[in-house]
C-alpha cells in the first residue's frame, strides 16, 4: 500500500466501555436463557478519528468459551498493550503486515489490501491462541476507524452487491407450544422472510411441525439445536426431513466433525455448522468432509470481518452458500453485519434482525424493516465505516463498570 494510505491511522488509544442492555423478551437456546445482554464496546482512538465496535462474547461461556469478562480481560492484559506497541511506530500496515492472500483477483485479498490498518490487527494479535471474539472487536473498531478517514463504508470496502438483505429471525424456545406459535406469527406479520427456530431434545419435531403448519409448504423455515444432540440421535433428527427445511444448524459438539458427516449421509436437509467453524481452514476442512453444505458465517467467531470476507470467498469458490449469523448485537455490530450479509455469496436470510427482536431503544439509530418491495429487508448503511453512530449518552447511562483507558 501506498504511504498515504497507512498515513493518519496511527493508533493512540483503546477504551472498554461495558453496558447491559435488557432484551424485550428472553431469550431461550438449549445452552441457556438470556434477559440481558452484557455488552464490551471497544472505542480506538486514532490520530485519524475514532472508531466503535463491540465484542459479541456472552455473558457466560455457554455458547462459545468466550465469555465478556475472559475478552475484557485478554484485551487488557495482552491484546490491547501489544496493539499499542505494534502501532507505535507510525500507523499500521508495515511490511510484515500485509495480509495473507495477495493476489487482487481474489475479492477479499483486494478488500483486505485496501484497509491497511485494520489487516495489521489479525498478525499482531496471532501471538494470542484463540480468544477470536475479543481479537475481532479490536480489528472491527480499527477497520471502522480507518474506513471513515477513507470516507468509505464497510459495504463499498467488503465488496457488497446489494442495498438491501433478506432478513430472518432468530426464535427461541419458548415456555408452551401456543406461546411460540403466537411468538412467530407476530414475526411473519411483521414481514420476516426466514423463520429459525431453536430446538434441544425434548422441543424438536412437535413445535418444528406445528411451526410448518403456521408457515404453509412456502416459509422459510430452518433450526439450530446449538450442539445439544449426540450421534445416536441422527434417526431422529432424519425425521425432521418431512418439514422440508432449508437447513439444520449444529446439531452435535462443535470438535465433532464426524457426527455430521453422519448425519449429512443420511439425511435430505442441509446439515450447516456454526459453532465449529472458527476460521477459512477450519470451513474448508468441514465443507471438504461433507460435515457442512451450507456456512453460517458470524464475524466474531471468526476472529473478524476480514477472515469473514475470505471464508465467504472460499465458500463462493466452492458454491457453497453462506448466511449471516447474529449474536443479539446491538446497533453497532448489526451495522457490520448487514453489510458483510449484502456480498454476493450470502444466499439466505441472515439472523440480520430489526432493532426491536432484542432491545426497546437501540445503542445506534435503530434498525426497521423495509416495506413495500423492501418488506422483511434490511437497508445496507451508506455512511462511513460502520455507517451508524454510538449514541455516547446510552454508553455512560447503561454502563454496568467504570471504563478502562489503554495507552
Ligand atoms: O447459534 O446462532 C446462534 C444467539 C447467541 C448465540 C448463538 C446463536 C444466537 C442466535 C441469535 O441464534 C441470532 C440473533 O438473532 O442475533
Ligand atoms: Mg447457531
Amino acid at each position: 500500500m501506498t504511504e498515504q494510505t497507512n498515513a493518519g491511522a496511527r493508533l493512540e488509544a483503546i477504551e472498554l466501555h461495558r453496558i447491559e442492555v435488557p432484551l424485550v423478551r428472553p431469550f431461550e437456546t438449549s445452552f441457556g436463557r438470556e434477559t440481558v445482554r452484557e455488552v464490551l464496546l471497544v472505542r480506538v482512538r486514532t490520530d485519524a478519528g475514532d472508531g466503535w465496535a463491540e465484542c459479541v462474547a456472552g455473558r457466560e461461556p455457554f455458547y462459545s468459551s468466550e465469555y465478556v469478562d475472559g475478552a475484557a480481560a485478554v484485551i487488557e492484559r495482552y491484546l490491547a498493550p501489544a496493539l499499542l506497541a505494534a502501532t507505535a511506530g507510525g500507523g499500521h500496515g508495515g511490511p510484515g503486515a500485509s495480509p495473507s492472500h495477495p493476489s487482487t483477483a481474489d475479492g477479499a485479498a483486494a478488500a483486505i489490501a485496501s484497509v491497511p490498518a485494520a489487516a495489521a490487527v489479525g498478525p499482531a494479535l496471532a501471538f494470542v491462541a484463540g480468544h477470536r471474539m475479543a481479537k475481532a472487536a479490536l480489528e472491527a473498531a480499527v477497520l471502522d476507524a480507518e474506513l471513515r478517514a477513507q470516507g468509505r463504508s464497510m459495504a463499498s470496502c467488503f465488496g457488497a452487491v446489494r442495498d438491501w438483505v433478506d432478513c430472518g429471525v432468530s426464535v427461541g424456545i419458548a415456555p408452551t407450544l401456543e406461546e411460540l406459535l403466537d411468538e412467530v406469527a407476530g414475526y411473519v406479520e411483521q414481514g420476516y422472510r426466514r423463520i429459525k427456530l431453536k430446538i434441544k431434545p425434548g422441543w424438536d419435531l412437535v413445535p418444528v411441525g406445528a411451526v410448518r403448519e403456521l408457515l404453509g409448504p412456502a416459509g422459510l423455515l430452518q433450526v439450530d439445536a446449538n450442539t445439544a444432540y449426540h450421534q445416536g440421535d441422527i434417526p431422529l433428527l432424519a425425521e425432521l426431513d418431512r418439514f422440508g427445511l432449508l437447513l439444520i444448524e449444529q446439531p452435535f459438539a462443535e470438535e465433532d466433525l464426524a457426527s455430521h458427516v453422519a448425519l449429512a449421509a443420511v439425511c435430505d436437509t442441509p446439515v450447516c455448522l456454526d459453532e465449529s467453524i472458527l476460521d477459512r481452514t477450519t470451513a474448508l476442512d468441514a465443507i471438504e468432509r461433507g460435515a457442512t453444505s451450507i456456512v453460517n458465517i458470524k464475524p466474531g467467531r471468526m476472529g473478524g470481518y476480514l477472515e469473514s470476507l475470505r471464508v465467504h470467498e472460499a465458500c463462493l469458490a466452492l458454491e457453497v452458500p453462506v448466511w449471516c449469523g447474529g449474536m443479539l448485537e446491538t446497533g453497532l455490530g448489526r451495522a457490520a453485519n448487514v453489510a458483510l450479509a449484502a456480498l454476493p455469496g450470502f444466499l439466505l436470510p441472515g439472523d440480520t434482525s430489526a432493532s426491536d427482536r432484542y432491545y426497546a431503544e437501540d445503542l445506534t439509530e435503530p434498525f426497521v424493516l423495509g416495506t413495500g418491495e423492501h418488506r422483511g429487508q434490511l437497508a445496507v448503511p451508506q455512511g462511513s465505516g460502520t455507517g451508524v453512530e454510538v449514541r455516547e449518552e446510552l454508553v455512560r447511562a447503561w454502563a454496568s463498570a467504570p471504563p478502562v483507558l489503554l495507552r
